[in-house]
């Protein structure tokens, strides 16, 4: 089973280069955390994203909640990525017909293409989602290189809100739509809550709603524990927002969460 195998054997195995990218850098690192920066002053994102940044693999924006976005907090996000080694993620949850979510991927005032390395995307409209977002990408760079091969997609397959409509049959799917086909290259990962929504070891699962202490919020959010999330659920990477955003010492809360994850993780291929 994927959730045996160590992550520097697994990115061996990935079809997406963003993806071994990916797990390359979480084995070298020794980091399975995600930092879900959702803050609405570019200031403050950036300043959790430099003492956090040594503890995490990913950090996962919102773009639209930042009420003073401009390009230079881009630059800075992306020097600050170079700096502590980490990965963007922009989390759009794209859910449109191909050709709207090639636009809202690649233009706008965002021009997410540009500078996430990741983006996240429902399975909801199919296959055509991802020739969207692929679309935006221009197919080849003036080198002649697969200018896709530097962008991947997760794709949301189950979600961690309660009440959701997600049914086993459409998570099924979701799978199919992840592994098979000629765009599965452009496929990074799933995001899911359980062990069982994939089983290609190429792809990473990356699972939101994990909180040391709590359990829900008052908007439907469901948390579970960091060794939870890992051991029982197969996350490989655990998404923690207001867990770290809402600690006193935002680097310490990182570091105990990365501390967590990164022991379950070794404890689940040691076993
Ligand atoms: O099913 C999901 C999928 C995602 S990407 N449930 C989620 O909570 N998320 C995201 O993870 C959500 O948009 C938010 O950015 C983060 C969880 O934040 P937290 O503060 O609840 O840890």
């Amino acid at each position: 089973v994927r959730t045996k195998i160590p992550f520097e054997s697994r990115a061996n195995l990935a079809k997406s280069a963003v993806a071994r990218r990916l797990f390359s850098l979480m084995a070298s690192k020794r980091t399975n955390l995600c930092l879900a920066a959702d803050l609405t002053k570019g200031d403050e994102i950036l300043d959790i994203a430099d003492k956090c940044g040594p503890y995490i693999c990913l950090l996962k924006t919102h773009i639209d909640i930042v009420e003073d976005f401009s390009e230079s907090f881009i630059a800075s996000l992306k020097a600050l990525a170079a700096r502590h080694q980490f990965l963007l993620m922009e989390d759009r949850k794209f859910a449109d017909i191909g050709n709207t979510v090639s636009l809202q991927y690649g233009k706008g005032i965002y021009k997410i293409s540009s500078w996430a390395d990741l983006v996240t995307a429902h399975t909801l409209p199919g296959r055509s989602i991802l020739q969207g977002l692929k679309a935006a990408l221009g197919g080849e760079d003036a080198a002649g290189g697969d200018v896709a091969a530097e962008r991947g997609v997760f794709l949301l397959a189950e979600m961690s809100a309660s009440g959701n409509l997600i049914d086993d049959k459409y998570k099924e799917t979701s799978n199919k739509i992840a592994t098979e086909g000629g765009d599965v290259d452009f496929v990074a990962g799933v995001v899911c809550q359980s062990a069982n929504c994939f089983a290609f070891p190429g792809l990473i699962q990356l699972t939101p709603g994990v909180k040391i202490d709590e359990s829900v919020d008052k908007l439907g959010q469901q948390y579970q524990t960091p060794e939870h999330v890992v051991k029982e659920r197969g996350a490989d990477i655990a998404v923690v927002g207001r867990g770290i955003l809402q600690a006193k010492n935002v680097a310490q809360a990182a570091q105990t969460y990365r501390d967590r994850l990164w022991t379950a993780y070794t404890e689940r291929v040691a076993k």
